[in-house]
């Protein structure tokens, strides 16, 4: 269908489902054009939720492996996009997803470091998982959310430390609305939730700590009531901050934000929204304005005006979940040329150290757990991608090293080569501790074993009655979309 068409066909339906239709003689729904922002109800407040957001993340990394960086305007590329900009380059009016050549306009002093390796990204977020780790402890949920936040349900963390009464009555960081502005006659129930978001408060200061101290970042964090709330509340003061956003406030505070600021509303559904609501539908007040609950369920369906709905009131009902364990843990390093096997063999020393390290963290992080395949990944000139996987050898650097070129030789390559990109990863990953009452500890036990079908360690789809070669180049092509 033409966008034009398709547009129509949005609005028309949109004025079926609000207005309902003349022919039907449906006059159950209000009309839209009954402006009043339905009161907002307070968010749920039996949780506390620290959000953290670390500071233009691939530029801090960069700065952080050469110092000397630090005061100048440092941006990050990926095929001529600005994907992010230290804060000295953002007062030159670089900003993120600028096109280079307007940001170097802007700021012609713009050091540029090419981030399309992530491998240094990855290394960075593991640290920092294992901070966050190191400080909540093996029980509490640690949501990952890309490369650079996570999302903590401190709930329990919280109650216990106000049971054995170890914190302090101030606040860490910014509180919004500012404590003075708060209003006075709060209830019991009041004072309970901001007591625990001052504990909260607390503990994201001591994460932020934590997270400088062991991988040398700054971040931002937001303590609320839910996931969303927190996540508003890092973005309110940046960088290298910390926001209490106050459960009262939630529902005026998202009012004022346009809903393309809403977390979960990408572009895609801003353009949806637009269509369907009208230009004059901009913030989350705009349509609590226009539309209550069940005009929004006409329009929408459901399922994603109860989550709009919600979104709209500040509440999110969403847990947070412990992020499951990396599929893949790899390194690679990218070259104009390596064309000698002396070169190749100084160039996968290093990358299966640095391998070697990063299963190290990776142990801490998933104790038990076991790489079986080794995966090695190289570029012949300007080519592509081209991978092959062997059974996973000792981890150590030697074994390692010997598997690595054990598999560039048998995929032929030979002098003169040109290679121009080396990588090595560890991938499939068993679980060598098996929980009871699992399928596993049934597999370890069971006297025939079930003979699995291979799986893709990126997607984690099932491949069944593949062959290598078909396996090989599925691999290939998630690796490539990854
Ligand atoms: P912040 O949080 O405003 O201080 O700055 P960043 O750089 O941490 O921005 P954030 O948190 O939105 O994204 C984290 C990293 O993810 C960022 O350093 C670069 C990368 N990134 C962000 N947006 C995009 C994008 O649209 N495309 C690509 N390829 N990478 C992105
Ligand atoms: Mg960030």
């Amino acid at each position: 269908m033409e966008v034009g068409n398709q547009e129509t066909k949005l609005k028309e339906n949109h004025r079926a489902a609000v207005h309902g239709n003349a022919e039907d003689g449906d006059d159950n729904v209000a009309p839209v054009s009954a402006t009043f922002l339905t009161a907002v109800e307070p968010v749920a407040t039996d949780r506390v939720v620290l959000a953290i957001d670390l500071d233009c993340f691939y530029a801090q990394v960069e700065i952080v492996a050469r110092p000397e960086l630090e005061e100048k305007p440092v941006a990050v590329t990926q095929q001529h996009i600005i994907v992010t900009c230290n804060y000295v380059a953002r007062k030159f009016g670089c900003r993120k997803l600028m096109n280079t050549a307007d940001a170097v306009k802007s700021c012609p002093e713009l050091i540029l470091i090419n981030g399309e390796d992530l491998t240094r990204y990855r290394a960075a977020n593991e640290l920092v998982h294992q901070a966050v780790r190191s400080v909540c402890g093996p029980s509490t949920r640690i949501e990952k959310l890309g490369l650079d936040e996570f999302f903590i349900d401190a709930t329990h963390i919280v109650d216990e430390t106000i049971k054995s009464k170890s914190y302090n009555y101030n606040f860490e960081g910014f509180v919004y609305p500012a404590m003075d502005q708060l209003s006075e006659g709060s209830t019991a129930e009041d004072v309970e939730t901001e007591r625990a978001l001052m504990v909260g408060s607390q503990l994201a200061s001591r994460l932020r700590s934590k997270i400088l101290e062991d991988s040398e970042l700054t971040c931002c964090a937001g303590v609320a009531n839910n996931k969303m709330l927190a996540k508003l509340a890092a973005n309110i003061h940046k960088p290298n901050s910390q926001t209490s956003l106050m459960p009262g406030i939630a529902g005026s505070y998202v009012s004022e934000l346009p809903l393309r600021k809403l977390p979960g509303v990408g572009w895609k559904a801003s353009y949806e929204f637009r269509q369907i609501f009208g230009e004059e539908v901009k913030t989350a007040g705009h349509l609590r304005s226009a539309y209550n609950l069940p005009q929004l369920e006409n329009v929408l369906g459901s399922k994603k005006a109860a989550w709009l709905w919600d979104l709209a009131r500040g509440e999110d009902r969403t847990e947070v979940k412990n992020t499951i364990a990396t599929k893949i843990v790899s390194v690679e390093d990218s070259f104009k040329s390596a064309k000698t096997w002396e070169e190749v063999h100084n160039l996968t020393l290093k990358l299966c150290g640095e391998l070697k390290d990063r299963l190290q963290i990776d142990a801490e992080l998933h104790p038990g757990r076991r790489a079986s395949t080794l995966r090695v990944v190289f570029r012949k000139a300007k080519r592509n991608r081209e991978s092959r996987s062997t059974p996973f050898p000792d981890v150590e650097v030697n074994a390692l090293q010997h598997a690595m070129i054990h598999v560039l030789k048998a995929s032929g390559i030979a002098e003169p080569f040109h290679l121009t990109l080396l990588g090595v990863g560890a991938c499939n990953f068993v679980n060598l501790i098996p929980q009871p009452g699992t399928s596993q500890l049934m597999d370890f036990f069971s006297r025939k074993p079930r003979t699995r079908a291979p799986e893709c360690p990126i997607c984690n789809r099932s491949l069944p009655g593949k062959s290598n070669a078909d396996l090989n180049q599925h691999i290939d092509m998630c690796l490539e979309q990854s």
